[in-house]
């Protein structure tokens, strides 16, 4: 089924009264804060809301493992290495994850590869930025799985089942993603004066793109009213943003660090953060980022590269199914 993510067109009046009907249980059962399910009927507009966000989750997930994996072979000790493997693997089972529950709404994980490969669907803006340094490393799973604990704890309670039994697997890994990640930080901070300063430069490296992460302003985000009146989003994207700041400023402190935000200030409730440099943001989110030209020709090369493991699958699958269909 090709996919076609354009918001729905339809108004609600012309409905058949069985459509009124399906389109009355379907928003029952969001009020009542229930789950849909892949067999239960479903507004189009919101199946294609779902797999836009899904299928760009799931390719963050496996863009996402290059920049760490940039450092394993260089990783300091065999502790740190055999983590840093872990924890790549663990976003590769992720976007594994959120192919299949993308998959249950009637789309090809193929399909949806081949999207990304040509552009025209998106993955988080934070993967496009350079692992410099072996800090950079510890300061992804500092801040950047902090910033994705942040917004996908309440995707756990999302209304579209599937996405959300995957949300509660993936939060428990990246919850010892974000510990490993603020323990590495911990032994670079509290080291000689140049490993401090490796922590010291990778926090000012990382700290706006991780607020980006949480997507535009609110005032800026056109999918947010109707994500969040469908039960698929349960905050905006700001209100995440600021939980992210008012947790992640006083563990910089715990550091000894300074967040690179000379306007940052306590209004004695919230952390409250200088402007973010949005054209930044925007220049990222379409593909002119420091590292997006580079990120995408690793992922095309990869599934080229992987071409014959899909092969075999599939063969030893056809196999099994004739030597299951003759017993
Ligand atoms: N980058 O109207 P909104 C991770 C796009 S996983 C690129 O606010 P929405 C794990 C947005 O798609 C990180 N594009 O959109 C890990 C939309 O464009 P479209 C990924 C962005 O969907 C850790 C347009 O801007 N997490 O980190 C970004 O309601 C370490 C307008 O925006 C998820 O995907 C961005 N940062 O809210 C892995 C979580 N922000 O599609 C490895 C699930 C926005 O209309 C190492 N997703 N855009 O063409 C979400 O919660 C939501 O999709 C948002 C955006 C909050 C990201």
């Amino acid at each position: 089924m090709p996919v076609d993510t354009a918001p729905e067109q339809a108004a609600p009046e012309q409905a058949a009264p069985e459509q009124a009907a399906l389109e009355q249980r379907f928003q029952d059962e969001i009020d009542r804060d229930g789950r849909i399910e892949p067999r239960d009927w479903m507004p189009e507009g919101y199946r294609r809301t779902l797999i836009r966000q899904i299928a760009q989750h799931a390719h963050s997930e496996i863009i996402g493992m290059q920049p760490e994996g940039n450092w394993i072979t260089r990783a300091p000790s065999l502790r740190r290495k055999s983590i840093l493997v872990a924890k790549v693997q663990d976003e590769a089972g992720h976007g594994l994850y959120l192919y299949s529950a993308a998959e249950t709404l009637g789309v090809d994980r193929e399909e949806l590869l081949d999207l990304l490969h040509r552009g025209r669907q998106k993955y988080s803006t934070i993967f496009n930025y350079p692992t410099t340094s072996w800090a950079d490393v510890a300061a992804i799973g500092w801040l950047v799985d902090g910033a994705a604990i942040m917004n996908q704890v309440p995707l756990t309670r999302c209304s579209y089942g599937p996405y959300a039994r995957a949300m509660i697997r993936v939060c428990k890994e990246e919850s010892f993603h974000q510990r490993q990640g603020f323990e590495a930080m911990t032994v670079l901070a509290g080291g000689t004066p140049a490993q401090q300063q490796m922590a010291q430069q990778a926090l000012d490296r990382w700290w706006w793109p991780a607020l980006m992460m949480f997507g535009p302003s609110d005032t800026e985000s056109p999918n947010s009213a109707q994500s969040m009146a469908w039960g698929i989003k349960r905050f905006s994207n700001d209100e995440l943003r600021q939980r992210f700041v008012d947790a992640t400023v006083p563990q910089a402190q715990h550091l000894g660090l300074t967040v690179p935000d000379p306007d940052l200030r306590f209004d004695g409730e919230h952390w409250v953060s200088g402007e973010i440099d949005w054209s930044e943001f925007f220049t990222v989110m379409r593909g002119d980022g420091p590292c997006n030209r580079e990120r995408m020709t690793a992922r095309v090369a990869a599934h080229e590269d992987g071409a014959w493991v899909r092969e075999a699958a599939q063969a030893y699958a056809a196999k099994h199914a004739v030597i299951t269909a003759a017993a």
